[in-house]
């Protein structure tokens, strides 16, 4: 018989439970919704108020998707598909936090989550067999499963700036957005950080405020969005066709089904390139620009056509040719640091109330009382806006005391770099299951896919348990080892290396750089799950 379910109760005030799934984000609302349906007994963990994770923090001016509303979405259930409403081509975050809201409400996938509570600890007992929990606010959980559902991009990081707290005007950091917004009218506001967080909230910041001081290190390759009020005939159409449509995401190398270009760019003639990377422009979206020819992300002469490209944009949108060659990127390949997608970034350089100053060119030296300094003097701000991203990938786990077997830390075992095997679990943790995990395809895809398809995972996994009479599962030392050289070796075969990125933990000082992101496409990554699934799970030891 199958031992997922609680032995007797540990000890005074421990809530004995089968799961605890930590995260009510697009994951941990997955996963607690299909524990449920497994049978399973679920304890929820949230650090937010309420559902949304990614959609519940990021409230900053802008923010909005880059994939597609229909097909950022979940997949698994008919009914919710049809009944949903999308109003925009890319939805805005207040959709997508409505959206989560109703999937919430209609699975009624509150009551077992905790919100407002942060996990800080989860120990595993080797001889229960199970894992304790415990939070911030004193709950203690003892687990036969645990399902880390908590995002790659949440632990959000702000440069230690020398004078920081000396600064008397307002500190933001766009991923802790005041929920009823911030004013800026007429007001002289810095921002620091032009990744797809700045390039979305400073056109969004620079319509409302008196001044937008950009603080940029690095300029950004970005494509126009495109964005449009989706119809409700173009909603009819899809919803018509919907499980075809899932299905060539699924079978797709970004989660996103594009028309995929089979040509080398270098074998195309010049004009031929321009008009296919015109096209693309001209429909917008990242994926579908880069899916122009078959080795942008993999050949750097094939790739500098397209980046060539669109520094030709760039010159072409903003007026100030010295400006305009401040913001174009150069380098490093397009592609190599995540793709911006943009509604009207450079066209905002072209406002009187922006300006632009290049750190690279003029380092900040400190922040004052009243503003900036850099080498060449100082910006007086009101408000400072930090878009200045993530502790990614590893950055969410290691600041959960997590211990494995042998009381072995996270943090500890992934020291150089972290390894797993499938990107779902890793070696000397059993049962404990990671959503997205690095190894998978994860943020590099269409999120919501490869969430779907790991709690999927997850389930045929605790179902082939329960079958065979197993209490834990966990990978062998080997194919771990082996998974980690493969990501690795599909790693050199891009071009992500050549970038300091957050997929290579540059930017945060002393970081170990190394892409760890399975980046063979999320159609091979799911086939290789199909054919481990299918032949009776190897590579994991089950006890
Ligand atoms: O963070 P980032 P983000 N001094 O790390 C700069 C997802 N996302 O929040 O490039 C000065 O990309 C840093 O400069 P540099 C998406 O996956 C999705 O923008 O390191 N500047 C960079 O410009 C994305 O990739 C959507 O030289 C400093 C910026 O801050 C990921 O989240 C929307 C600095 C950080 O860029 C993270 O994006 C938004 C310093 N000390 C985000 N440190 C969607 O549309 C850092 N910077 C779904």
């Amino acid at each position: 018989e199958a031992n997922l379910t609680s032995p007797t109760p540990g000890g005074k005030n421990v809530t004995d439970v089968d799961v605890v799934v930590v995260g009510a984000g697009f994951g941990g609302m997955y996963a607690l919704h299909r524990m449920r349906e497994l049978g399973l007994s679920v304890a929820g963990f949230e650090a937010g108020d309420d559902v949304g994770g990614t959609w519940f923090w990021n409230r900053y001016p802008g923010a909005r998707c880059d994939v597609e509303s229909v097909d950022y979405s979940y997949s698994f259930s008919a009914e919710l598909e049809q009944e949903w409403v999308w109003t925009e081509r890319y939805p805005a975050q207040p959709e997508i936090l409505r959206y989560l809201n109703h999937v919430a409400d209609r699975f009624d996938l509150r009551r077992d989550f905790r919100f407002g509570t942060r996990v800080m600890a989860a120990h595993y007992d080797e001889q229960d067999r199970r894992w304790a929990v415990s939070t911030d606010s004193g709950q203690h959980v003892s687990a036969a499963l645990c399902i880390f559902a908590i995002g790659n991009l949440s632990t959000l990081y702000v440069p230690d700036l020398p004078g920081l707290d000396a600064f008397e005007g307002r500190i933001l950091h766009t991923a802790r957005w005041p929920a009823d917004g911030v004013e800026f009218a007429d007001r002289r506001v810095g921002v620091i950080g032009t990744g797809s967080t700045g390039i979305q909230a400073i056109p969004a910041i620079a319509r409302g405020a008196g001044h937008v001081t950009v603080f940029q290190r690095t300029p950004n390759y970005s494509i126009p969005a495109v964005n449009r009020p989706l119809t409700s005939a173009q909603l009819a159409a899809i919803r018509a066709d919907y499980p075809a449509r899932r299905e060539l995401n699924r079978r797709s190398r970004s989660g996103i089904h594009v028309d995929r270009g089979s040509q080398s760019a270098l074998t195309a003639s010049p004009a031929e390139r321009a008009d296919e990377y015109a096209r693309r422009w001209a429909m917008g979206g990242g994926a579908n620009f880069l899916a122009a020819f078959a080795d942008l992300y993999t050949d750097l002469d094939a790739n500098e056509t397209a980046a060539e490209f669109v520094r030709g944009q760039i010159r072409q949108t903003v007026r100030d040719p010295d400006l305009a060659e401040r913001l174009t990127p150069k380098g490093y390949p397009i592609g190599s640091k995540r793709i911006c997608v943009d509604i009207d970034y450079f066209e905002t350089f072209n406002r009187d109330n922006v300006s632009l100053v290049d750190i690279r060119e003029s380092p900040i030296r400190s922040v004052t009382a009243h503003g900036i300094c850099t080498e060449d003097g100082e910006y007086r701000l009101d408000d400072l806006v930090f878009a200045t991203g993530f502790d990614a990938i590893t950055g969410p786990l290691f600041a959960i005391d997590i211990c494995g077997e042998q009381g072995r830390a996270l943090s500890e075992s992934w020291a150089d770099a972290p390894h797993t095997y499938l990107g779902l679990m890793t070696t000397g943790f059993p049962n404990l299951f990671l959503v997205t995990g690095p190894g998978s395809p994860s943020v590099l895809s269409n999120v919501v896919v490869s969430i779907e398809h790991h709690v999927e995972l997850i389930v045929g996994i605790l179902e082939s348990m329960k079958a065979r009479g197993y209490g834990t599962v966990q990978p062998t030392a080997e194919a771990e080892a082996d998974w980690t050289d493969h990501v690795d070796a599909l790693a050199q075969q891009t071009l992500y290396p050549r970038a300091n990125s957050w997929y290579m933990g540059a930017n945060i000082p002393g970081k170990p750089r190394r892409f760890t992101l399975y980046a063979g496409g999320v159609d091979a990554y799911q086939a290789e799950c199909e054919r481990i699934v299918a032949a009776g799970y190897p590579g994991f030891t089950f006890e």
